[in-house]
């Protein structure tokens, strides 16, 4: 066991969601280090890349989600639940769809929470928790332009609402039809395909009151969230 492992993050981030689930899931103890309000300064010191997650394993510094996943596999493996199944067919489709979820549905979740006034207001109070109530504003606007801006270079920014709204629809329907002959997106065990996909989609289910039925009508998907969910 390692003497100290420590995750610094932003507590609305799906990765950093990844991350702890990933964690929880190896059955590892972790403490977390929050950047809210103006401390996110402080982000840019952690890695080169400037994003969160890091992950700190006694004084080893690692940095993206994936790279943490594959990371903690490799250090932790057997017996400490795995994260990527050994068989090489299922460990391709299961880091197909971890990099679906973060390259792709990470955009629909960010699109739902910019978009939506109560959604980037719920953003805007978790991400200054614990701050000064006169960050809350400059964080607001930060949030709005920098998320806007990189929604509208990635190219959902610039679609009609209506179009992402349907876009998504059919990804819930394509989960829903996997979902439906198998308990876990991948093989026989929960992976880090289920945990990748689920973060996103449990923080869409957490902010956005709009799709919230969408994923409850969803009878596989939702019981499924909640498996992803248990620890
Ligand atoms: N590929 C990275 C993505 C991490 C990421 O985009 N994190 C966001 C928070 S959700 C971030 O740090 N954004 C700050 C920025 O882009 O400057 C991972 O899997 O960890």
């Amino acid at each position: 066991m390692p003497a100290s492992i420590v995750l610094h993050q932003w507590e609305i981030s799906p990765f950093c969601q990844k991350v702890a689930r990933a964690l929880r899931h190896k059955g590892l103890a972790f403490e977390t280090v929050n950047y809210n309000g103006l401390l996110g300064a402080k982000v840019g010191r952690l890695s080169k890349v400037g994003k969160l997650p890091v992950l700190d394993v006694d004084g080893q510094s690692i940095q993206d989600s994936t790279r943490i996943a594959r990371w903690l596999d490799a250090n932790f493996p057997h017996p400490y639940p795995s994260l990527y199944p050994a068989d090489a067919q299922q460990r391709a489709q299961v880091e197909l769809w971890e990099d679906w979820a973060d390259e792709l549905l990470y955009w629909f979740e960010v699109y739902f929470r910019v978009n939506d006034p109560e959604a980037l207001d719920e953003a805007v109070r978790m991400s200054c928790a614990g701050r000064p109530a006169v960050e809350r504003l400059p964080i607001k606007l930060a949030l709005r332009l920098g998320l806007r801006l990189q929604l509208n270079s990635q190219g959902l920014g610039r679609m009609q609402p209506e179009d992402v709204g349907a876009e998504l629809l059919r990804h819930l329907d394509r989960i829903e039809t996997v979902l439906s002959h198998s308990v876990w997106l991948v093989g026989t065990a929960k992976t880090i395909a289920d945990i990748a996909v689920g973060s996103q989609l449990l923080e869409i289910q957490r902010t956005s009151s709009r799709l919230r039925p969408e994923l409850q009508r969803r009878p596989y998907l939702a019981a499924w969230l909640d498996r992803v969910k248990a620890p």
